[in-house]
């Protein structure tokens, strides 16, 4: 077993939770001081810090939300001056301005850490070559990456993303043993080795550290096949930290949120109501340590659940199921809640396609039109228009009988459907 840190990893989890306690404290305390959005808002509630003692105290605390941040821009939530940062982030979101995060020279030294326990997490160590083909920029994901496996000792290409026939040549030619972007990159990747005829022989891959992005298990097992590796799912938010949230161990079942930095709680999205461990909800984290932007009670939008039951590995920190939809990419589509990984699993299942899909909805007069573009596999697509037909209507049938939902199945040819080089785009909503 791979540990990073395994004092921390491994921590006894009352001895967890008083740090955590601790550390709350802390924070809020930083907070009421520091920041004048933080304290107006305690005020209003009629909380003071001393009010807040430890775990128990946490649900009296307010909610923070993207918005808040955006309100804020750009750095109206930060915890300390301008002159302390050293690094600045942004994550652009769909509509208006980005939300904005910074980070002390400490933020960095911590981020790194639980990279680096990241990537150990995921079977990287000091003898790995890692290829980080997530985008470098404003974006967490290329330097977050980066600084975590510098920290680790390995061998790091900052390749960021995009030019893929050159990410197929350097990792041949670098012998990368780790790959680390999204996951439908990893999948456009090993397309591309297709095509170039590189075969796998050549290559000395054996993990991909994804994350950025839903992604079903049926992905991860096509990405598996496809590259030949063992495929981690990373989780983490720019709010929060970047990634280095929460990662997979070798057990591939939840993933270790590093409690020593960020207290989760998942809650009803509805009420915000605290749910029970093991309840899907909405995912809720307060960061601990962190100086630039500490933030209380962040509401990510991503559905999730805990389990704490001890994990093989060792580790003790809670695992967050895998997210698989947000509260906002969920579907309304003639009234019925449909979540794009949902029709995922569906595609990958039915075989004869390629994991490579568009959810296209309109509204045509008052009525809501669902229609899945799915790319057929190449040796399908140039055969009779029989064993198209009959492949369409499974997919329909197979949609109903899951969801319930009617939808006009479009197949179309291999490679038409654009590739993205970070975060895929799933869903094409002309309703709006
Ligand atoms: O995507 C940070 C990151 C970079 C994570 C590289 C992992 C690897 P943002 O751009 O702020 O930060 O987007 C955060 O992406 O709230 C989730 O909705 C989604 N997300 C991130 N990781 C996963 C994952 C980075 N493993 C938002 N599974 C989050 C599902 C994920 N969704």
């Amino acid at each position: 077993m791979m540990y990073w840190n395994k004092p921390s990893e491994c921590m006894d989890r009352k001895k967890l939770e008083e740090l955590q306690s601790q550390q709350l404290v802390k924070t809020i305390e930083r907070v009421y001081y520091n920041v004048p959005y933080y304290r107006n808002l305690m005020q209003e509630k009629g909380i003071m810090p001393e009010d807040i003692k430890g775990l128990e105290d946490l649900s009296k605390l307010p909610f923070t939300t993207k918005d808040d941040l955006r309100n804020n821009y750009p750095y109206g939530l930060f915890a300390v001056p301008l002159s302390e940062i050293v690094r600045i982030h942004a994550s652009s979101g769909t509509t208006g301005k980005p939300t904005v995060v910074g980070y002390t020279r400490e933020d960095i030294t911590t981020w790194s850490e639980l990279m680096a326990r990241t990537l150990a997490c995921g079977g990287a160590s000091k003898h790995s070559v890692i290829q980080v083909a997530y985008g470098y920029g404003l974006f967490t994901g290329g330097l977050g990456v980066h600084y975590g496996a510098e920290r680790l000792g390995a061998s790091v290409i900052p390749i960021s993303g995009g030019n893929t026939k050159r990410q197929v040549m350097l990792m041949r030619d670098f012998g990368t043993t780790v790959l680390a972007c999204t996951p439908s990159y990893a999948l456009h990747i090993a397309e591309v080795m297709k095509e170039m005829k590189v075969p796998r022989s050549e290559l000395k891959l054996k993990y991909g550290i994804l994350g950025a992005e839903p992604w079903t298990e049926e992905l991860r097992k096509e990405i598996e096949e496809k590259l030949g590796i063992t495929a981690i799912d990373i989780y983490g938010l720019s709010e929060i930290i970047g990634p280095g949230v929460a990662s997979e161990c070798q057990y591939k079942n939840g993933l270790h949120i590093w409690e020593d930095h960020f207290i989760p709680e998942i809650i009803d999205p509805k009420t915000g109501e605290v749910l029970p461990e093991g309840c899907e909800g909405e995912l809720v984290f307060t960061t601990i340590t962190k100086e630039g932007i500490p933030v209380i009670r962040y509401r990510t939008r991503d559905i999730s659940s805990l389990n704490y039951e001890p994990c093989p590995c060792g580790r003790t920190h809670v695992r967050m199921h895998k997210v698989l939809g947000r509260t906002d990419d969920m579907l309304i589509i003639r009234g019925v809640n449909v979540f794009p990984s949902q029709i995922e699993s569906i595609l990958i299942n039915i075989g004869d396609t390629e994991p490579h899909y568009l959810l296209v909805i309109d509204r045509v007069g008052n009525m809501d039109s669902l229609e899945v573009w799915i790319e057929v596999s190449e040796n399908l697509f140039s055969d009779e228009v029989r064993k198209l037909e009959s492949l369409k209507h499974r997919i329909a049938n197979e949609i109903y009988s899951t969801l319930g939902l009617s939808a006009k199945v479009k197949l179309v040819e291999p490679k038409t459907i654009e590739r993205s080089q970070g975060k895929a785009k799933r869903v094409l909503d002309r309703r709006k």
